[in-house]
């Protein structure tokens, strides 16, 4: 088989999330309108600050700024599960960590699909979020069986979807006219419907139970629920969203604002009440699922620097609950973060981040060469020779995305199961395990600093 007349899985990735943005602007027109808002607020923060302009614009970013960094569904089945991580392998999105959102009182867990290769994640880094019904965590049995049975009747994908999948796997890819097929029945499998799979009753007694259950149950598939741009000043973008009529959620979630961003923080609108048809029903009912979110991404933290961001944003929330408490959460999160170093190289000493590594300057790194010293990376990072630069954070975070869920459930839906993580049950369901994020920024890291080592040594020989 000629390979070269594949369309490459970045490309079909590409096309598949302009298709899911566009679908997504007419079916929710308040998207737009942060859209609007975003690249106004984006093109203000670029002619304040023109060095991180030419720092976009020389890693390729600027044309790109607009362009969606993520999306949100929500399946019922393993085998709804299977199907789309099947689907999304087409695009190059594999299966990254592992999401358990009993302890919020969300009956689901989650992973993100998304690029994982560096190359793949410049050209586009579109991912979806992805979280499967547990309806064990459903307390009422008939209720939960209802549920299942309801689901084993339905099917998400086109005709001829999943075959396309299989074919592209099997061939090693799509051909042009496949492609535009595929990302087209890829696109179709996120639509909303406004019909409802079931009448007004059997609805009412999922959305009582949990109102998820009726999103996920209650319909013809997993609608895209959430798309998300990335913005330059969340906050800027957080304090003009009420001015323009978006009713934006209360809080930003993830670490306080900083001169060294990182992981991620991310706000949204509230879901929308849209208007739905139940089976045998003339009068219409409303369904409230869809919304939009914006994000501004940091630099990765490892393990430890994760850990510490852990338990500093514990500190933050439980300094919340205590009545005395008269600072807000944003005053608290500030003086708590006082304690996460808010410097480069301090994050690099420390083990706290992931970098790449290059030279600061080409005269500095050739005089460098021609001492003769020993590679020595700290200590070239120390003395300014080699500089560094944040990979950034890819993933999600999961207290952020309970935030995020339950800004749309409303407080009364605030149930607290106890936490059960069930990664193991998930990862059967899905049929593979899912990649562990820290091991691939390690990976990136460890790469930048063995090629740079590799260009020392070869530099110093010639
Ligand atoms: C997903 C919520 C999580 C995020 O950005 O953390 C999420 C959902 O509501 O289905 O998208
Ligand atoms: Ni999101």
């Amino acid at each position: 088989m000629d390979t070269s007349v594949f369309i490459s899985k970045d490309e079909i990735r590409s096309r598949f999330s302009r298709a899911m943005s566009a679908m997504y602007q007419q079916e929710v027109p308040q998207y737009g309108a942060l859209l609007s808002l975003v690249r106004e607020i984006n093109a203000a923060v670029l002619e304040r600050e023109p060095t991180l302009e030419r720092d976009l614009r020389q890693h390729s970013e600027l044309t790109r700024l607009e362009v969606e960094r993520h999306g949100a569904i929500r399946v019922g089945t393993a085998a709804e599960l299977k199907g789309i991580a099947q689907i999304f392998a087409v695009m190059g999105m594999y299966p990254v960590a592992y999401y358990d959102l009993s302890v919020a009182g969300v009956p689901v867990h989650s992973t993100a699909f998304r690029p994982v290769d560096e190359h793949a994640l410049q050209i586009n880094p579109f991912r979806v979020f992805t979280s499967l019904l547990r309806l064990e965590l459903i307390e009422d049995v008939s209720l939960r069986q209802q549920a299942a049975a309801i689901l084993s009747q339905r099917s998400i994908f086109p005709p001829g979807l999943l075959e396309l999948a299989a074919q592209a796997q099997a061939a090693g890819g799509l051909t042009e006219p496949q492609a535009k097929e595929f990302v087209t029945a890829a696109t179709e499998v996120f639509r909303w419907h406004r019909q409802a799979t079931v009448d007004q009753d059997t609805y009412r007694k999922f959305h009582a139970a949990h109102r998820l259950l009726a999103d996920i149950v209650c319909f013809k598939g997993p609608h895209i629920n959430h798309l998300t741009p990335r913005t330059l000043d969340i906050d800027a973008v957080q304090e003009a969203m009420p001015q323009r009529g978006i009713p934006a959620k209360e809080l930003i979630e993830g670490p306080p604002r900083r001169r060294n961003p990182i992981l991620l923080r991310q706000t949204s609108f509230k879901a929308l009440e849209e208007e739905i048809e139940f089976v045998g029903q003339t009068r219409a009912g409303s369904h409230t699922a869809r919304f939009g979110e914006i994000e501004q991404r940091g630099v990765a933290l490892t393990r430890a620097g994760r850990a510490l961001y852990d338990s500093l944003l514990m500190q933050a929330r439980e300094l919340g609950s205590q009545a005395r408490s008269t600072q807000t959460y944003t005053e608290r999160l500030q003086h708590v973060f006082a304690q996460f170093p808010d410097d480069e190289h301090e994050l690099y000493e420390r083990g706290l981040a992931f970098f790449r590594f290059e030279p600061r300057d080409p005269v500095v790194w050739q005089q460098e060469v021609a001492a003769g010293r020993p590679w020595d990376l700290p200590d070239l990072v120390k003395r300014g020779v080699v500089a560094l630069s944040p990979i950034t954070y890819e993933d999600f975070l999961p207290v952020s995305a309970a935030g995020i869920f339950q800004s749309n459930l409303g407080d009364a839906e605030q149930k607290n199961y106890v936490s059960q993580a069930a990664r193991a049950e998930f990862e059967r369901n899905l049929g593979s395990p899912v990649l562990d994020e820290i091991d691939l920024y390690q990976a990136a890291q460890t790469r930048s600093e063995q090629a740079l080592q590799q260009r020392f040594l070869a530099e110093s020989k010639a």
